[in-house]
Formats: C-alpha cells, sequence, structure tokens
C-alpha cells in the first residue's frame, strides 16, 4: 500500500499521506514526501502544492514505535527542510489531529488551513521529549513566544479556530470541504508573491518562561522534558534559527537518551495495551449500559455516580437512610458547582447532571438497571446480602458490579444465581478524580461482561485495568507489601517524616505514612485504648486518627498542611522501647530496598498468579491509582532499569523471599 501518493488537478498537486492508524510519520511516509514533493517540484506544470491527509487526522507525530530502533528512511529534518525550501507555495490542509511531527510539517509549509474541529498540538512533552524537528523555532516565529512557550511544555492541543486566531491556521475550511478548499486556497497564492520563510521574527515577552515555570512547579516537579522545552522556547529568543535548530536538536537527543522518555514513552503504550483483554474476540458485542444504579451515596458511591453523570448516563443512587442519601446527593451537586465555579461545567451543565440523577431508598427502584455498582460498607456479609437481593430485584443481563478494594469477587458472585454477571468495579477514591479502574474478573464472569466494563470504563474517562481475585487486587494488594516493613522500620528507629521523604523524594504524591493519615488511622482499629499491639494502636489509643482529626502521624492544620508531630514521635518511641529493638541510623537507600523492591517483588507474583494480564498493565494502575511519577514508568519498568539482580539481592539481605520469576531475570 502507497503510504503517500500524488496527484495533480490542473497546476494543483495534492500530496496525499495515507498511514492508518494516525499517519504517523513512520519511515516510508518520510520517503514517500521526499518522493512526491521531489516529483511536485521538478514538473513544471504544477504551480502549487497541496499536502492533506486521508483517514481520520493529519499526520499526529512521528511514529513512536520507530523510537530506539536504528534510523530507516530519510532523515525527518532534510525532508521538512525540501518542503520550506520550495519555490512553490504549499498548503497544509488539516483536519483532526496535527501533533507533534505533523505540526512541525504543517509548520515547515507556507500556509495552513484547517476545518473547525481540528486540533493543533506539540504534545512530545508527555513522552519526556520536545518537538525535534524545528518546532520549538518555528513556533515563536508563527504563534509568539507565549504562546509557543505554553504548548511546548503543557503539551496541550490548541482547537483551530484559536489556532486560526493566533496565526498558526491562515484559514478555516468548511468541515466538509477540506480538499475542495485547500485546493482553491493554493491556487490563490500562486500568484501571492512571496510566502513567509523561516526568518520571521520571535514575537512576545520571554517572562512567560518564568511564569510557567512557577505555575507549575509542583506539577512539573522531578521531570525534565517541560524545562527542557522551554529552554529551547528561550533559545529562539536569542539565537539566529540555524543555531537554535542546533541547540534544540542537542536538547532533544538527551531527552531521547534519558530513562524519562524511555519511561513516559513505555507508558504511552502501557495505557493502550491495558484496554486490550488477551483471548476475547476484539468485536464481542457488549451489552447496552443505558441506566447505572449506584448502591451507597458516601465518598464513593457519590464519586461513582458522577462520572456517569458527566457523560450523560441516568443514575440511580440508593441509600437505606434518608438522611444519608440528601447528604450524599448534597455533595455531589456542591462537587459539580466547585467545578463549574472552575468553568469545567456551566450551570445548565450541572442542573442536567443532576436531573439525570435519580435518589431512592428502596433497592426495587434498580430494577430497570443495565448496571448496578455497590459502593457499600466493605464487609463480605452486607455485601452478600446485598447481591443476594440484586438477584431477585435486577432484569436478567444486568451486570451487578461490586466496587470492594479487596474482598473476593467469586464468593460474593455465590450469593447470586447468575455468576456470570458479577464482576468487580473498583474506583479510586476519590472516584470522580481518579483515573484508574480495577476491573475484576471474576471465575464465572461473562466475557461480554468483562468487555463491556473495560469499554464503559474508557467511556466515563477511566484508564481501566483488568485484575483477577486475589487480596486487594493489583494495586492494593503491592500497597500492603510496603506498609509492613515501613511500620518496622520505624521500630528500628526511621522517623515517619524521614521514610515519607524518600517516597516523595522519589516521586510519590505522598509517602505511607502521609496516606495512612490521609486514609484514617482508625480504619480498621479495634477500638480498644487499652489494647495496644502496633504503632497504630498505640496512636489510635492517644486519639490520634490522622487527618480528619488533624493528628495522626503527622500534626495537621487547618489547610490539612502536615509538620512532624513531637508527641506522636515520643508515642512511636515508646512503643519502640517496649520491642528492645537497637535504635540505629538507617539509610534511605535501604528505605527503598525495604519499601518499594518488595512491591515490584509482588508485581511479579501477581504475575506469576495470573492476576494481572501484563507487566505494563501494573504500571498503569500505579500510574493511575497512586500517583507513580509516570517518568519512571511504574514499578515494574522502574524495577527493569534497577535491575532484577540488584533487586533480588537486597530483598534475601532484608530476609524477603524473592518470587521465582523475579530470581529467574535476575
Ligand atoms: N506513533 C505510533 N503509533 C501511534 C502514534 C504515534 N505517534 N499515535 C497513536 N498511535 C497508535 C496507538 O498506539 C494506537 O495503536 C493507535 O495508534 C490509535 O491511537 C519529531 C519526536 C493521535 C490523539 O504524541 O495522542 O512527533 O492500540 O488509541 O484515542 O517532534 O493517538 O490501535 O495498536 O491513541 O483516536 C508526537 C500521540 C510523537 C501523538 C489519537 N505525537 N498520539 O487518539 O487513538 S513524537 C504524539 C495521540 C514526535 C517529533 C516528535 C493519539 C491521537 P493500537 P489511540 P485515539
Amino acid at each position: 500500500m502507497q503510504s503517500v501518493t500524488l496527484q495533480t488537478h490542473n497546476g494543483v498537486a495534492v500530496v496525499v499521506v495515507n498511514n492508518p492508524p494516525v499517519n504517523a510519520l513512520s519511515w516510508h511516509v518520510r520517503q514517500g514526501l521526499q518522493d512526491s514533493f521531489s516529483a511536485a517540484l521538478a514538473d513544471e506544470a504544477i504551480k502549487a502544492i497541496v499536502l492533506r491527509c486521508d483517514g481520520t487526522t493529519f499526520i499526529a507525530g512521528a511514529d513512536i514505535t520507530e523510537f530506539g530502533k536504528p534510523p530507516q528512511g530519510p532523515d525527518f529534518n532534510s525532508v521538512l527542510n525540501m518542503i520550506e525550501a520550495s519555490a512553490k507555495p504549499v498548503v497544509a490542509a488539516i483536519h483532526g489531529t496535527a501533533l507533534g511531527g505533523g505540526l512541525e510539517t504543517a509548520l515547515v509549509c507556507h500556509y495552513r488551513i484547517a476545518v473547525p474541529s481540528a486540533k493543533l498540538g506539540v504534545p512530545e512533552v508527555k513522552l519526556g521529549l520536545l518537538p525535534g524537528a524545528g518546532g520549538t523555532q518555528r513556533l515563536p516565529r508563527v504563534v509568539g513566544i507565549e504562546a509557543a512557550a505554553t504548548m511546548c511544555s503543557l503539551g496541550e492541543p490548541v482547537p483551530a479556530v484559536k489556532a486560526e486566531a493566533m496565526g498558526l491556521v491562515d484559514r478555516l475550511a468548511g468541515e466538509e470541504s477540506l480538499a475542495e478548499d485547500a485546493a482553491a486556497y493554493a491556487r490563490e497564492l500562486i500568484s501571492a508573491g512571496p510566502r513567509p520563510t523561516r526568518e520571521r521574527p520571535v514575537t512576545g515577552d520571554a517572562a512567560v518562561i518564568e511564569q510557567l515555570k512557577t505555575a507549575n512547579a509542583r506539577k512539573w516537579k522531578g521531570f525534565e522534558a517541560p524545562y527542557a522545552n522551554l529552554a529551547c522556547i528561550e533559545a529562539a529568543t536569542r539565537l539566529p534559527f540555524e543555531e537554535g535548530l542546533k541547540f534544540e536538536r542537542t536538547e532533544f537527543l538527551k531527552l531521547m537518551g534519558g530513562s524519562q522518555s524511555a519511561a513516559q514513552r513505555h507508558m504511552f503504550f502501557a495505557e493502550r495495551q491495558a484496554a486490550k483483554i488477551d483471548g476475547l474476540a476484539k468485536d464481542l458485542p457488549l451489552r447496552n449500559v443505558k441506566k447505572v444504579g449506584v448502591i451507597g451515596a458516601g465518598t464513593m458511591g457519590g464519586g461513582i455516580s458522577m462520572n456517569f453523570l458527566a457523560k450523560g448516563i441516568p443514575v440511580t443512587i440508593v441509600e437505606m437512610v434518608q438522611e444519608n442519601l440528601d447528604r450524599g446527593v448534597g455533595v455531589i451537586r456542591k462537587n459539580y458547582e466547585t467545578s463549574a465555579a472552575k468553568g469545567r461545567f456551566t450551570t445548565e451543565q450541572v442542573e442536567g447532571m443532576m436531573g439525570i440523577l435519580t435518589p431512592s431508598l428502596s433497592l426495587d427502584d434498580l430494577a430497570d438497571c443495565d448496571l448496578i455498582i455497590e459502593a457499600v460498607y466493605e464487609s463480605m456479609d452486607v455485601k452478600k446480602d446485598v447481591f443476594g437481593k440484586l438477584d431477585t430485584i435486577c432484569k436478567p443481563g444486568a451486570i451487578l458490579a461490586s466496587n470492594t478494594s479487596y474482598l473476593n469477587i467469586d464468593e460474593i458472585a455465590a450469593s447470586t444465581s447468575r455468576p456470570q454477571d458479577v464482576i468487580g468495579m473498583h474506583f479510586f477514591s476519590p472516584a470522580n478524580v481518579m483515573k484508574l479502574l480495577e476491573v475484576v474478573r471474576g471465575e464465572k464472569t461473562a466475557d461480554d461482561v468483562l468487555a463491556t466494563a473495560m469499554a464503559l470504563g474508557k467511556k466515563i474517562g477511566k484508564v481501566a485495568v483488568v485484575a483477577g481475585v486475589c487480596h486487594g487486587f493489583i494495586g492494593n494488594r503491592m500497597l500492603s507489601t510496603r506498609q509492613a516493613p515501613a511500620m518496622q522500620l520505624l521500630l528500628e528507629g526511621a522517623t515517619p517524616a524521614q521514610i515519607d521523604k524518600v517516597h516523595t523524594d522519589f516521586g510519590m504524591p505522598m509517602g505511607p505514612f502521609q496516606m495512612s493519615d490521609l486514609a484514617g488511622l482508625d480504619i480498621g482499629w479495634h477500638r480498644d485504648p487499652s489494647r495496644i499491639e502496633t504503632i497504630r494502636d498505640a496512636l489510635c489509643a492517644a486519639g490520634r486518627f490522622g487527618q480528619k482529626n488533624r493528628k495522626g502521624f503527622y500534626d495537621y492544620d487547618e489547610k490539612r498542611v502536615g509538620t512532624p508531630s513531637e508527641e506522636a514521635l515520643s508515642i512511636i518511641e515508646e512503643f519502640r522501647a517496649t520491642s528492645n529493638l537497637p535504635k540505629r541510623e538507617i539509610s534511605d537507600q535501604e528505605i527503598v530496598e525495604r519499601t518499594l523492591y518488595p512491591m515490584v517483588n509482588e508485581g511479579y507474583k501477581i504475575l506469576e498468579e495470573g492476576k494481572a494480564q501484563r507487566a505494563s498493565d501494573i504500571d498503569v494502575v500505579w500510574i493511575y491509582g497512586y500517583g507513580w511519577p509516570i517518568y519512571r514508568g511504574g514499578p515494574m519498568f522502574w524495577g527493569d532499569l534497577e535491575g532484577a539482580g540488584k533487586i533480588v539481592e537486597a530483598l534475601e539481605r532484608h530476609g524477603v523471599k524473592a518470587a521465582d520469576s523475579l530470581k529467574a531475570k535476575a
């Protein structure tokens, strides 16, 4: 199949790229562009050239699958320089998403025409990269420093209408007449005189560069690429074009050769791979979910409901007590109104979403729902009781899902006469914010139920991952392997702040003790202050429950900002003394080995037991469920970078049994 074809219509050449699914600039596309433009430039009869794409989108970037492999086909920059040097006007006709190398290709065309629905952007920063084909030098010359710096460092696309206002697009085409409008525009340009060249001046105020750094300091903590992008923009403000290109090239190669880009590119594909269910026919008919029932209007039930309402899917939310139902509905409205105040929704949209929420005090009102998700108290007895009732109430074919975070889905399914319709849909708190959804496949879960839950997860904006039935599924099971050693390290002399700092320096949003304070130390506490068997017991006995009452491992101010607590440290010290363990200096490296390596080890066990489909799914769970720094690529990717041998040696030195598959890798 020809990736690029050249057609000519009375004096105007049309170069058409056709490389599904996103017209990536694979080597054969670059070859085709080079051949087609050479031919068009050499043909006297051709007076102007249009570059456009078949399929759903204009070129969406370099072919990421080619990175890290030996280069093939013509060099991207040489193809771009040929286009830009053309003596004949070249028009880029844009639809879909002109991204990365795609936008860079459009930038070397002299003019750009786009349909209103198109988007243009340079998302390379999200891959730990920067536009490496002149984008950081051409953009500031077309749209000015402010827009170029923002586009490159944040990586968000710009809608065509805004792009036209910014001068990134010269003309808007009819939504259905791009090809014709582009050809007409090209014909117009034949006699339009000199074309814009790369030597345009860079305009705008470079102050935006520091402003972006200040505004995004937290978000960019640990990341290299945003700063490299801004360095290139800054270079464009003071270097001649050719020098700027060289600067950009150097910065690009630094990023391309680094571990952060490798990690973020790994995650680009990992996130897409997670949506695939091995062994299932791709076109399996899904169950139609038009109406959702949610049981429980607490934090989870409310958050879960919001995901569906925001996508226009009606929800019936059921509580047992009017007061709890009213509170839950009130929290949903308040959350939407808060988002509306930030401009995320209009008030009409808020009313629209609230309008398709039906509060109820009776499970019977779930009879016509296609999917019911229970988010009731985390007790097997309670869940079995609820599923038993659902079995009699819900219509045949309804999907019965539990939001349990670790209980056995098979056991829950056994309390119904339809285990094939039972599945786990484990949302992460806050459920309307966190992107991860663990879809827990029971022994008897039907394939179409699994496929429907995964597709629905994507539809409501989640990153869904298939998990097998085991205690804690994937994420919480690995999390628990970190908690015990973290507590043990306190007994041996480390402080909560030291251990948490190792984790936040690593790039986690918070460490084990900050997380415990957030969740609440009294979760699962036996409530007997005289029974003190663990450090948590000791803290709870002293009334230190965590953020909820502003004292846990840390003290918290009214903004919930934590600071080390003398009282907590003395309680820990007192408890530590009863364990007659000698107090010793503990290195940060030992904390990594004893709290992060066991998580990698557990990931290998999860794969051995078939509770995750692939290692990259485990990475997806940790990045989208727990905020693992994406520039490290997830626990399994990071474990490979650390080295299996190094991990096995450390685990065994600390008395932890290494998984067979991890040892085999070592
Ligand atoms: N290269 C290779 N494959 C790609 C690809 C790419 N750039 N983009 C998407 N795919 C695959 C993807 O893996 C999936 O494969 C299928 O296409 C559909 O993707 C020099 C160095 C364009 C908005 O970062 O943002 O240019 O799973 O599921 O939801 O300066 O894909 O079907 O086998 O995402 O409709 C810069 C990345 C590259 C854009 C479409 N460009 N892509 O979204 O489909 S670096 C990007 C996207 C660069 C230059 C630099 C999205 C999309 P499969 P999809 P979608």
